[in-house]
């Protein structure tokens, strides 16, 4: 699914009805006070939205298929050109926030006689690291474009964002992909591809220090509003818009907030990171035992030995259904790996190297810390998981009576599979999704990262009341909340579209 980024030409084409209202008075602030920051009107916005996850939890970086969905909430960068002089060799960057108390304003400048390098300290908590991981990556793809002589042009920002942070809603790549976009846009690219602008999101949103896989930047840039996105990464980054069912009383994407906070920077080494560096080993360690190991892989980056990557390599040449694939391989990692998890002394000696090498080629680039790998659980989530995509992909595709059920019932599964295999879970989350199915949720499961953040549940519209309640009375009413958490704790999400320029007149 190829195309370009559209070009808005009013806020009635990029959301839906029930939420159009909200979002004028809101756009109109932004621009009014763009105009008191900086002196002078914006000239254009982009907007990229964050995304929930329907299925497919933590197999993006294993590269097997996922589905997620764009939502309303979103990252909006209103921006105006600063032209760079050709003498004084520097790029100017002013970049202010809406929530100016929590995200104070920034300037800095690129230099010439530095190639217009883009610093990132990827140690520091700072919110304009997004800002310029997509600056980065888009100026890299501008120079590939352009040419060595290219000077990039500077830039005023003044960013909105209604995507919670930390809440498993990709805040991140909402703002990435959205920076990304604005700066390939004010430099003269006027068509955008969008799976350039995927890719070059996915890439950058790694130097800030998360080894993310492609999903969510996937959603956010090229979703269609009304479908959910089938994306798959092997052998090229492919995404399908699906629609979920149509059925009465209709289903309703229920979104729930933990309000326990996951950060993924602080606790990356411990959970995210680790979780990434876990798959990689599962895939070297199963390839080792089959194929007597093929050595180490060359990049440092663990993405280059992935479990699709083991399952491609198995099945070479004797390709069978997928789902069957995954099923041997399902068996294969029952049989061969065992529970109590591996040491790096025992990894290192399954693929024929040293603690050392093992280290440096698979835990440099994001540290992580852990004395057992648990190789077997990780492996075994990922098969199953990708399982459960397919099957819930065939139940979209011939959306046979009833199969509401059947869909809830994968997502339940996940859920487990996440708290007992995967150990993504947090006792709230389950919780939350122990509450809604007793209340009339076909599916519960958390989504995105997890260890908090939110979760996602499929509810048919009679019960949406009857779970929202009991949210409310038992789970939320025992948070110490603030009035606007509260509002924002729960939304009813319809699939919104992706990423998308608006030109102001
Ligand atoms: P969130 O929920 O945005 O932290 C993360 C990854 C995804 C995916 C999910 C788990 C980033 C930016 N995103 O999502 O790629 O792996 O976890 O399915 O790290
Ligand atoms: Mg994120």
């Amino acid at each position: 699914m190829a195309g370009t980024v559209p070009v808005a030409a009013s806020l009635s084409s990029i959301y839906t009805p029930d939420v159009l209202r909200v979002q004028k008075s809101r756009w109109s602030s932004l621009l009014g006070q763009f105009e008191s920051t900086f002196s002078g009107p914006a000239t254009f916005v982009s907007r990229s939205p964050g995304r929930v996850n329907i299925i497919g939890e933590h197999i993006d970086y294993s590269l097997y298929g996922v589905l997620p969905m764009a939502i309303a909430a979103d990252a909006l960068l209103a921006v105006s050109a600063i032209p760079t002089s050709s003498s004084s060799g520097e790029a100017a960057f002013e970049l202010a926030n809406l929530k100016a108390e929590r995200f104070p304003q920034r300037s800095f400048v690129l230099a010439e006689a530095n190639d217009w390098d883009v610093e990132i300290d990827a140690s520091v908590l700072e919110w304009t690291n997004y800002f310029k991981s997509g600056l980065r990556g888009a100026l890299e793809l501008l120079r590939q474009k352009k040419g060595d002589g290219f000077v990039p042009v500077g830039m005023k920002v003044l960013m909105d964002g209604t995507v919670p942070v930390g809440g498993g809603l990709s805040s991140s790549a909402a703002f990435v992909s959205a920076s990304a976009l604005a700066v390939l846009y004010v430099n003269g690219v006027t068509e955008v591809d969008k799976t350039e602008l995927t890719e070059l999101a996915i890439v950058s949103e790694r130097a800030v220090g998360v080894n993310s896989g492609g999903m969510d930047q996937s959603a956010s840039v090229l979703s269609l509003a009304g479908s959910a996105l089938h994306v798959d990464f092997v052998p090229t980054l492919k995404a399908t818009p699906v629609k979920m069912p149509e059925t009465d009383p209709e289903l309703v994407v229920l979104i729930a907030q933990s309000f326990v906070s996951a950060d993924k920077h602080v606790m990356g080494p411990i959970h995210y990171n680790l979780r990434v560096v876990e798959c990689s080993l599962a895939a070297a360690f199963l390839d080792a035992g089959v194929n007597g190991g093929g050595g180490l892989p060359k990049d440092s980056s663990p993405l280059e030995v992935s479990l699709r990557g083991f399952h491609l390599k198995y099945f070479s040449g004797k390709e069978k259904d997928p789902m069957e694939e995954l099923k041997e391989l399902l068996a294969l990692a029952d049989k061969t790996l065992i529970k109590d998890g591996y040491t790096r002394e025992e990894i290192a000696e399954k693929l024929g190297t040293s603690v050392l090498e093992l280290e440096k080629t698979f835990m440099s680039r994001f540290p992580v810390r852990a004395d057992k790998f648990k190789l077997r659980q990780r492996a075994m989530h990922v098969f199953t998981e990708a399982v459960r995509v397919l099957q819930f992909l065939e139940l979209l595709k011939t959306s046979p009576p009833g199969c509401e059920k059947e869909l809830g019932r994968l997502m339940n599964e996940t859920q487990d599979s996440c708290r007992d295999l995967y150990e993504c879970s947090c006792p709230e989350l389950d919780e939350i999704c122990a509450i809604a199915r007793r209340n009339g949720s076909l599916g519960s499961r958390l989504t995105g990262a997890g260890w908090g953040g939110c979760s996602v549940h499929l509810v048919p519209g009679d019960k949406v009341q009857s779970v929202k309640e009991a949210w409310d009375k038992e789970y939320y009413a025992k948070m110490a909340l603030s009035r606007e958490q509260r509002g924002a704790a729960v939304v009813a999400s319809k699939p919104g579209s992706g990423s998308m320029l608006f030109l102001v007149k």
